[in-house]
């Protein structure tokens, strides 16, 4: 349902192989630049994820990252802020269960906004108006991870399988929660159309070189490399 807007292909649909959430960056390091590495090294998506800053502070950093952005391709998404995704330019949503509903994201942010839902419980499948609303869906944690302590259960890989099967074909499936470089194949090779990645990137030494071996190992997967 999305039309093109920022990092959509012309059909609307954003590249999520390579999906960069944002957290914690090591000291002295800036948000900014190492998200302009990451994106150097393959990221295709980037959700901007502050849970602990004003809507100001979001709306702020988010257009400063969306004017890095400029000329990449790269689709940016908000998390949960569906007033800080309306005030940037091109921005889409991701959603959690306890979140605004999707099909109420869609109504607010119009037909070009790329919107996200996180899976939490297989019994979400059964809400047709959300999955109508979206443009993916997330498996949301695959494994647990110090990042998130507060998940609810992980779906494994099995899970991830699980979830290909019962999801609509049209529906792209993200995975996210302690993938690395050394399991994102199998995340890939278990349904996933793309991972995200919050530490695996962010406090990397090298983020570029991190979201290099990241996409080489998801390209490879998807059998594009
Ligand atoms: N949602 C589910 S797990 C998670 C979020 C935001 C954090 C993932 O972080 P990491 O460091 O990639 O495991
Ligand atoms: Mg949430």
């Amino acid at each position: 349902t999305a039309g093109p807007g920022v990092g959509a292909d012309a059909a609307g649909r954003p590249d999520l192989r390579l999906y960069l959430v944002t957290g914690d960056v090591p000291a002295g390091a800036d948000l900014a630049d190492v998200v302009s590495a990451a994106v150097e090294g393959g990221v295709t998506t980037l959700q901007l994820r502050d849970k602990s800053g004003t809507r100001d502070d979001v709306i702020r950093v988010g257009t400063r990252l969306v004017e890095r952005l400029a000329g990449t391709g790269v689709t940016f998404i908000v998390n949960d802020d569906v007033d800080a995704a309306r005030a940037i330019p091109g921005a889409g949503l991701h959603v959690g269960p306890d979140d605004l509903h999707p099909a109420d994201a869609r109504s607010s942010l119009g037909d070009a906004a790329v919107i996200g839902w996180s899976i939490h419980d297989v019994a979400q499948l059964d809400d047709a108006a959300a999955l109508e609303a979206c443009d993916y869906l997330a498996v949301s944690p695959v494994w647990p991870t110090p990042t998130k302590p507060d998940t609810t259960t992980p779906w494994g890989l099995d899970g991830v399988r699980r979830l290909r099967d019962a999801v609509p074909a049209r529906l792209p499936l993200v995975a996210i929660g302690g993938i690395t470089a050394a399991n994102a194949a199998s995340v890939v090779g278990a349904g996933a159309d793309g991972v995200c990645v919050v530490s695996a990137i962010c406090s990397a030494a090298d983020p570029q070189a991190a979201a290099h071996t990241l996409r080489a190992q998801v390209d490879a997967a998807l059998g594009r490399a």
